[in-house]
């Protein structure tokens, strides 16, 4: 029989997906669970079923609306509904760097840490920026939430890349790196960024006022009601630092970080703590960096501890390298390298509660229970869900984590961190 082109494509096409799938299928279980025949009749039965009876018994209303024309939450009355109340908040903040273009990026951000957290809590935003805010900014921000906001400019020096940086030497870094064809690479304004979160934003004037603060960046989603306030839970549990997503960094963006850290832990073994989380960020007792480290889009954390003596020279160290612009250090490495070191690990926290979202990663709570307790919107299988069909392209653990996952992913370091408390 004689097929014609366009139908024998089709075909071909048609049989590599099937291939495909039963490999999968037979080499990868949560692949095989996810699409197999009974999972997906369950997925077209659910309309029938009843199954909303289920959820019925944890499903708590996530506000406390009296009626419908209950107005917001003031802070500054103490009035409306879900008022909480000043006394029961802690010295915290939430901060946001952006630009003035990411306006809409910004106001997606602030619905959805207001209706799944804030709009009960009422704690402040501090926004910053290296340019002017526009007046459109601010209006289209605060009229989102009765919280206190202020919009704040970042100092010339603690933004822009100093003067004893070898531009030359930095330029070439730059396109070195983009040869290599990674993300950002060229960018001066990325590393500024970097340089900012990793060693300034907590000495801005806006932010000293405060001790913990949580980092909300344009274009994020948080998936569940929260029924907890995680800054009193830090408090509560001597934490100082907490994440929600541990995943690799690309290799070519930090090629001498760890090597210097070495050198400043040789420098000041003093610093180190002795109970640290070394084992989620080595697999050979510190000799070689395995590329964990959290995810610091996402943070809420003690502003004291970068202001200690132990990080601030530890910035100091890292910054007069000049590898902020030489290389491409990111703070997220930073931070996690400095928690991870200087802080027993108890007092590092993974908000499992938190479900968050910075595309294409997330975190959505894996358990049942604290799915359906916070009436999460992230779906849980994305897990193991439809990008499986690229796991071959992770060839090793310095592969770029630009893909979507979640907890177990391939991309993912929760079992790095899971390891060092078993
Ligand atoms: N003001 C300002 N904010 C920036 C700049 N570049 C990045 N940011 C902010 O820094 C954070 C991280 O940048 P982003 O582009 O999201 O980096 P990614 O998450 O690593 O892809 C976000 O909050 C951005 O809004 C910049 O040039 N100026
Ligand atoms: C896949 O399904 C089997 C049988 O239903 C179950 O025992 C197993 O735990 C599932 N695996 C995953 C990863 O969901
Ligand atoms: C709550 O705090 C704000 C600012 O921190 C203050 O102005 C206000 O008076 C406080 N309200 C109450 C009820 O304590
Ligand atoms: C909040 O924390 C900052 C930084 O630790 C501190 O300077 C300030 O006094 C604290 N404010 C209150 C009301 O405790
Ligand atoms: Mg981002």
């Amino acid at each position: 029989m004689a097929l014609n082109k366009p139908t024998r494509y089709v075909l071909f096409a048609l049989v590599l997906l099937l291939a495909i799938h039963f490999l999968l299928s037979a080499t990868h279980e949560p692949y095989g669970n996810a699409t197999s025949l009974s999972a997906l009749s369950g997925v077209f039965s659910k309309g029938q079923t009843g199954q909303t009876a289920k959820y019925t018994d944890s499903a708590v209303p996530a506000y406390p609306l009296d009626s419908d024309s209950s107005p917001l939450p003031d802070w500054r009355t103490g009035s409306g509904a879900g008022w909480v109340g000043n006394a029961t908040r802690a010295n915290a903040t939430f901060v946001m760097l952006a630009r003035n273009t990411d306006v809409n990026g910004a106001v997606q951000s602030i619905r959805s840490i207001e209706d799944r957290f804030n709009r009960e809590h009422g704690y402040p935003y501090v926004f910053l920026n290296e340019e002017e805010w526009t007046d459109e900014f601010k209006k289209r921000i605060s009229v989102l939430s009765n919280a206190p906001m202020e919009f704040g400019v970042i100092p010339h020096d603690w933004w822009f890349q100093p003067d004893w940086i070898d531009e030359d030497r930095a330029a070439a870094g730059r396109k070195k790196m983009e040869e290599q064809g990674i993300i950002y690479a060229g960018s001066v304004s990325y590393r500024n960024m970097c340089r900012f979160n990793s060693g300034f934003f907590f000495k801005h004037e806006m932010l000293m006022k405060y001790k913990w603060y949580w980092r909300i960046e344009p274009d994020v989603m948080f998936h569940c009601t929260l029924s907890f306030d995680p800054f009193k839970y830090m408090e509560a549990n001597n934490k100082v630092y907490a994440f929600t997503i541990a995943l690799y960094e690309w290799a070519a963006t930090i090629p001498t970080l760890w090597d210097t850290v070495k050198d400043f832990m040789k420098t000041y073994p003093e610093y180190v703590a002795s109970d640290n989380a070394m084992g989620f960020m080595s697999e050979n007792g510190g000799q070689d960096f395995n590329m964990c480290h959290f995810w610091s889009n996402f943070e809420i954390a003690d502003m004291d501890f970068w202001r200690g003596e132990v990080y601030t020279k530890f910035f100091e160290f890292l910054d007069k390298t000049g590898g902020f612009y030489y290389e491409r250090w990111g703070d997220a490495p930073v931070h996690s390298m400095a928690a991870g070191l200087f802080l027993p690990k108890s007092k590092i926290h993974f908000f499992n509660e938190i479900g968050y979202e910075h595309p294409p990663n997330q975190h959505c709570p894996q358990d049942d229970d604290i799915w359906k307790k916070g009436m999460c919107s992230c779906d849980q299988t994305r897990t193991h869900g439809e990008l499986v069909f690229l796991l071959p392209l992770r060839l090793d653990t310095d592969h770029p984590p630009f893909l979507a996952f979640s907890d177990y992913g391939p991309y993912s370091c929760q079992r790095q961190w899971d390891r060092i408390f078993q």
